[in-house]
């Protein structure tokens, strides 16, 4: 018998419902409202405003059972809404992997992209359904939903991986995603 460093988890069939951006069976569902999201849109008098008037959610991200620990290869859909502040795209915070290892997104519905950053190079992968983002260890990285619908993606990545949010106030994202008359655009990160 392997030695397990906790009790394994058992095999799973897991199933995913757009409509309600849930997984089943469920695990820890996280919703990033406006107000979660301090710091990081360019507009800060346009991210106040939208707090203080509904404080909209921006994302929910949507795990599976499976632990972030030792060993496990945890999941977990993300879904960000449509929507912009400040002319910027609606995203997710962006981190990096303190324990750097690297992760897979799968594009599941409507259309985004994946930023990615090393704290010198700025990388673009254009997502959709049925795309495959790789995601190296070291590279922190943003999802960005550039569409007038939700969308949502599949990320699959090592348990012991962690998670550091500082490290992407501290550094940033090397780009914004803004609307354009094309759809989007990257500008330098302190450009505006
Ligand atoms: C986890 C993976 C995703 C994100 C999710 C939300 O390693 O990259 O599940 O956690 O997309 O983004 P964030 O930056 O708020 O964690
Ligand atoms: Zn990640």
């Amino acid at each position: 018998m392997p030695e397990f460093a906790t009790v394994p988890v058992s095999p799973l069939r897991i199933s995913f419902d757009p409509a309600t951006a849930s997984v089943e069976p469920a695990g820890p569902v996280l919703t990033r409202r406006m107000s979660s999201l301090e710091g990081l849109f360019a507009d800060q008098g346009e991210w106040k405003r939208a707090v203080e008037e509904d404080d909209p959610v921006v994302y929910t991200v949507s795990s599976s059972p499976v632990p972030e620990i030792d060993r496990e290869l945890p999941q977990s859909i993300t879904t960000i809404r449509p929507g912009a502040c400040g002319g910027e795209f609606y995203m997710t915070k962006g981190h990096q992997h303190p324990n750097p290892q690297g992760e897979i997104y799968l594009g599941l519905t409507g259309v985004g992209g994946l930023l990615l950053f090393d704290g010198q190079r700025t990388e673009w992968i254009d997502m959709e359904p049925g795309v495959i983002g790789y995601i190296p260890p070291h590279w922190a990285h943003r999802s960005v939903n550039v569409g007038d619908e939700p969308y949502s993606f599949l990320a699959v990545y090592p348990g012991c991986a962690g998670h550091d949010y500082q490290w992407v106030l501290d550094h940033g994202m090397g780009a914004r995603v803004l609307r354009a008359p094309s759809g989007y655009e990257l500008v330098p990160y302190n450009s505006r």
